[in-house]
């Protein structure tokens, strides 16, 4: 059974006429293109003929006739106002006296006139203009010239008046509901909560608030287009308010977050079963233009009054818990507890931290050799972020990059490794190390639309040469969006520079996907090459990797290499180049300068791109 609350409301039926006449349907859909027809009223019209007597009984027997119109040939030629009749013909005598009198005798000659397609604004103003008797009395409606019918002053007060409550209903309504899912909104929820807390403190229960986000619902944007995003939201927010009580308020709070409101829940666990319950509708995969998806959602839950006697505290709780759940894995659901908010603000600080590292000039960049492993020698460098806080010391890049990630702060930091990289390389150069220098990308910067646009800029301010500047990319980057990704890459590939898959190994969906790519290296993950002279199982995948690179033609480089086991196997198995602490950890540019000297001479080079296929 659906619970959804308040769909959205029909206009009043302000068409319809009491008299039986009216348009009903007119102006349910368009309001504001509302029509004269609405008030007409199908009076049957009298004959010149017609004696007076007998329209003086007309109006004793409709009492609803305010008037009533002389009709020759279709075409009005005048209106008979009841009130004005009936107060001369009053007495008996009179009666006798006009009985037998021509009807133009009673007849107002020049009634308002107007055709039924007249707006309901002009006609305002035109009754207005024309004086309270076609307020009150009447006018005559016509249709390209023939009577239609009667309308009256009043009832086009009554339908503007009903016309402009459901414009206000209306506007109500979409002020507190969801336009996709047409679920309550935030502000519905919030008054809702309110009520509930108002409520609670007299009866003594506990008030719930659950969060509730879709599980990576981005990759469906991504893979399928908005548009299916949108339908598949849809079915999700059915399917959720498939599942809770009567008196529940389900919400969509925005983006793939909903929210419910358990009022007057009895314990924690009741709370428990009705996010079991959510989580559950979730389940059977949701069909969305004959395709199957199959979603999950992770869950916060806040309880009043042991996570928050106040609104803010108990949304920002049930928020908390539900990111908690998150990082559990997702797809499941977690209470508030009060260690999490500790962390919470934690990580509020941090992000504070981190974003004025920036102006603070804190960051910086290290940078650890590349060398071909045939030759030794040194091919390029990686350069990797550290964050040296002023007050804290070094912070750790996994304890940043990924906070800086989550909060878009990457696309301002990444622009800042860009300029600082391209800046190092061109003095390198200028000393005479021509070196390579890799970068690495996360996906907000490479799926940022002006990635190109700031690259170019950076080549231009710095004087780098773009061909001795690699972009470094994961997997997964690549594969969020494979048709975005590719354009872009042969943006870049297009301006000279190269482009090398990171951590390699660890989930390219489609390797046959690989060669489509502008792809200069591949990165051996290290994760392979650390256990490569115990682990088989690794050794295979390390050679397999080295085979398919030189298949496609491109260099294939293994990262953290410590030992000189290492380095022998993946010399035997012919890979190109390598890094890791075995050769030299990352550095600050002026010890790396300092390491550089110190080799033999003729230790550097720029290897040449290979051959790219054609694309
Ligand atoms: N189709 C569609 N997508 C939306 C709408 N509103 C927000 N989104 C997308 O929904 C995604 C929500 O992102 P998040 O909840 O932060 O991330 P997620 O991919 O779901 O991953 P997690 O929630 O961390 O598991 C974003 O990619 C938004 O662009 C909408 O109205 N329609
Ligand atoms: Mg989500």
């Amino acid at each position: 059974m659906r619970r959804r609350l308040g769909r959205e409301p029909r206009a009043p039926d302000v068409g319809h006429d009491r008299r039986g006449g009216g348009n009903p349907g007119a102006m349910t859909e368009a309001p504001r293109e509302a029509t004269a027809e609405v008030l007409l009223a199908r009076v049957p019209p009298l004959d010149p003929a017609t004696r007076i007597d007998e329209v003086f009984r007309s109006f004793l027997d409709h009492p609803e006739y305010t008037a009533l119109p002389i009709v020759a040939d279709s075409r009005p030629i005048g209106l008979i106002h009841r009130h004005r009749l009936i107060e001369r013909h009053s007495n008996p005598y009179a009666r006798e006296l006009f009985g037998r009198q021509p009807i133009a005798t009673f007849m107002n000659p020049n009634p308002l006139i107007v055709d039924v397609g007249t707006g309901l604004d002009d006609l305002s103003r035109i009754i207005v203009e024309a004086g309270m008797d076609s307020m009150s009395e009447g006018f005559i409606l016509t249709e390209r010239g023939a009577y239609a019918g009667l309308g009256t002053g009043h009832d086009l007060m009554r339908v503007l008046t009903e016309l402009k409550q459901a414009h206000l209903h209306r506007l109500a309504y979409h002020a507190y509901h969801d336009a996709l899912t047409g679920l309550p909104n935030r502000l519905l929820f919030i008054d809702r909560l309110k009520q509930a807390l108002l409520a609670v403190r007299r009866n003594g229960r506990r008030v719930g608030v659950l969060f509730l986000d879709v599980d990576r619902f981005k990759t469906i944007n991504d893979s399928h287009g908005h548009s299916v995003g949108d339908h598949v939201l849809q079915a999700l927010a059915d399917r959720l308010a498939g599942a809770i009580r009567e008196g529940d308020t389900l919400a969509r709070f925005g983006g793939d977050e909903f929210a419910t409101l358990l009022p007057g829940v009895g314990e924690a666990r009741d709370a428990a079963t009705v996010a079991e319950r959510l989580l559950g509708s979730l389940r059977e995969p949701v069909i969305v233009d004959g395709r199957e998806f199959l979603v999950t959602a992770s869950a916060g839950l806040s309880l009043f009054p042991s996570d928050g006697t106040d609104l803010e505290t108990l949304l920002k709780n049930a928020d908390t818990a539900m990111y908690r759940a998150k990082e559990l894995g997702r797809n499941t659901f977690r209470f508030y507890t009060a260690e999490m908010n500790v962390k919470a603000s934690a990580r509020l600080q941090v992000e504070n931290e981190l974003r004025r590292a920036l102006v603070r000039d804190e960051l910086l960049l290290h940078y650890q050799p590349q060398l071909d492993l045939q030759s030794d020698l040194v091919v390029g460098v990686e350069a990797l972020v550290r964050w040296r806080h002023h007050a804290l010391g070094q912070i750790a890049p996994a304890e940043f990059i990924p906070l800086a990630e989550e909060t878009g702060l990457i696309v301002p930091i990444g622009e800042w490794v860009l300029r600082e990289a391209c800046r190092r390389q061109r003095a390198w150069r200028d000393a005479g190390w021509p070196l390579r220098v890799a970068v690495n990308v996360s996906w907000r910067q490479f799926a940022h639309p002006n990635l190109l646009g700031v690259i170019v800029q950076i080549l231009g301010e710095t004087g780098a040469n773009p061909e001795a500047l690699e972009l470094e990319l994961t997997e997964s980057v690549i594969m969020r969006d494979v048709g975005a990704a590719l354009t872009t890459m042969r943006g870049l590939a297009g301006m000279g520079l190269r482009i090398s898959v990171d951590d390699f190994g660890v989930g390219f969906s489609s390797l046959s996907s690989l060669k489509l790519f502008p792809i200069h290296a591949l990165k051996i993950d290290q994760s392979f090459v650390r256990d490569l002279a115990e682990n088989p199982s690794d050794a295979a995948i390390v050679q397999s990797v080295i085979a398919l690179g030189h298949n496609l033609k491109r260099v294939v480089v293994a990262e953290g290499i410590e030992t000189e086991a290492q380095l022998d196997f993946l010399r035997r198995h012919g890979c190109d180049q390598g890094q890791g602490y075995y050769f030299s950890p990352p550095r600050p540019a002026e010890a790396l300068t300092a390491w550089l000297a110190d080799r033999p001479a003729a230790r550097v080079a720029v290897t040449r791109p290979p051959s790219m296929p054609d694309d």
